[in-house]
């Protein structure tokens, strides 16, 4: 018997009232149950942020088994962008399991992935030729897409960037800074891959120009651009802790790749589909990649991702080269043709921008009453605030956990990040009503002053 059999079947997406509701703490009964059973049935390995079960989401809430309603401020990691359960991309997906499930693209190929292939060729940054190859999840696109770069280069070595966060595959690890909790116990790690220090304003002080003047200087006496095949970085820093690096600095790396023949990879896995204001980081900061990785928001809540990139790099590798069993799933196809219809149609990016503006006004308030609050930044509706002691700027990982634990307690879901753990990140859904964000961040300022 499900543990929901004898509620009120939950109406999923936007119909969902829209508000904050606890009728048990959290966990209520229910979802202690099936965390119970979580603990004994799953791998420890894997993790929970909130400990509720989750049975029905929409607009800005998440619902769960005991009946509370939960303001959605992480959007399952920047992946329902467009909303939970969005109706548009229900029908789709419905449509297409009614039709067909799977035929393997390599086997037999069908329109939904071409059209999704020419759909990201359009909206990515850029009015160059460009060709798009689908796969399952975003750590898969990373690894195709740094094996495109050194198919067309001829070169293997790969520079990352200190905080960055690529993955949990066995390459993708090794792109990613951080040890705990991703990569402790899990090497050895795939060879020829470099760290560079990133552009960090509020701890390095640097100018965009010097930053990557820095990281420049360093791949060409610790490489040399002969054998370096590819840079790929996040244009904002996701895990590492929504780090948005000095103007400048992103141009610079991409005008010397551009000069030593290096592909410039952007991975807009979590930055991607109108998530900071523009359909990608990139047009935030000007820039155009040879080749950006997509996922996440990119299909609505279905797991897809992409490699695009121009022409040329994308052809350069082998027929065969390149696939995989499910990647670009039909039904995962058409919910990323009706999620990309949506962004466009309800011109999400405008609206990330103004849920922006919300974020960035209420979490400055709250860094002008409390001095514990060092930095606000982001783009669009991807913000976080980096907690510190005001004395000595040292990151305060306690305060943050402390926080973002008391936060979901009272109904509010929000998640962490940065390398020291010090960061609390805001990425809702963008289908979240302003009064409901208004009123998560009310939670957090008065968890804040709790603590
Ligand atoms: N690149 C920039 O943000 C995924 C990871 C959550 P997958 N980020 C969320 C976790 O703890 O596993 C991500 C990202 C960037 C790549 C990835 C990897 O995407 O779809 O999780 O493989």
């Amino acid at each position: 018997m499900s543990s929901t059999d004898t509620l009120t079947t939950p109406v999923g997406g936007p119909s969902l009232p829209q508000e904050r509701r606890l009728v048990t703490s959290i966990p209520g009964p229910r979802s202690q149950a099936l965390l119970a059973r979580k603990a004994a049935a799953v791998s420890a390995g894997v993790g929970h942020t909130v400990p509720i079960e989750a049975v029905a989401a929409g607009g800005g809430v998440v619902v769960d088994a005991d009946g509370n309603s939960l303001i959605d401020l992480g959007a399952g990691i920047a992946v329902t962008t467009v909303g939970n359960a969005h109706p548009k991309v229900v029908e789709a997906v419905q449509a297409q399991v009614a039709q067909f499930v799977h035929t393997c693209f390599t086997i037999s190929p069908y329109e939904g992935y071409v059209a999704v292939a020419e759909a990201l060729n359009r909206v990515t940054p850029g009015d160059h030729a460009k060709k798009s190859a689908l796969f399952n999840s975003g750590a898969e696109a990373v690894e195709n897409a740094v094996k495109i770069a050194r198919k067309f280069t001829g070169r293997q070595a790969v520079v990352a960037f200190d905080h960055g966060y690529h993955g949990r595959t066995n390459l993708t690890m090794g792109l990613t800074a951080k040890t705990m909790p991703y990569k402790s116990g899990f090497g050895p790690f795939a060879p020829e891959i470099y760290r560079m220090p990133l552009s960090y304003p509020y701890r390095d002080g640097l100018t965009g120009a010097e930053a990557a003047a820095r990281a420049i200087s360093m791949i060409e006496k610790q490489i040399g651009a002969d054998s370096l095949a590819a840079i790929i970085i996040e244009p904002i820093q996701g895990e590492g802790g929504f780090i948005v690096p000095a103007e400048g600095f992103l141009g610079a790396l991409v005008d010397w790749s551009r000069a030593n023949g290096v592909v410039f990879i952007a991975d807009e896995i979590q930055t991607g589909f109108a998530r900071t204001g523009a359909m990608f980081a990139s047009d935030v900061f000007g820039i155009v990649p040879d080749v950006i990785t997509t996922a996440k928001g990119i299909a609505g809540g279905m797991p897809l991702a992409a490699v695009t990139g121009r022409a040329e790099i994308m052809d350069a590798s082998h027929v065969g080269g390149l696939g995989g069993t499910y990647g670009g799933n039909p039904v995962a196809c058409a919910a990323a043709l009706a999620t990309i219809e949506v962004f466009e149609e309800e011109d999400l990016a405008q609206r990330a921008v103004a849920v922006g503006d919300i974020l960035v006004r209420r979490l400055t308030e709250m860094q002008q009453a409390d001095p514990r609050i060092g930095d606000v930044r982001g783009r669009g509706a991807m913000v976080a605030a980096e907690f510190v002691d005001p004395a000595t700027g040292a990151p305060d990982a306690a305060l943050t956990s402390a926080v973002a634990k008391a936060c979901i307690a009272e109904g509010v879901i929000v998640l962490t990040c940065g390398t020291y753990g010090n960061v609390i990140r805001f990425l809702p859904p963008l289908s979240i009503p302003d009064e409901l964000l208004e009123e998560g961040l009310d939670v957090v300022a008065a968890s804040l002053a709790a603590h």
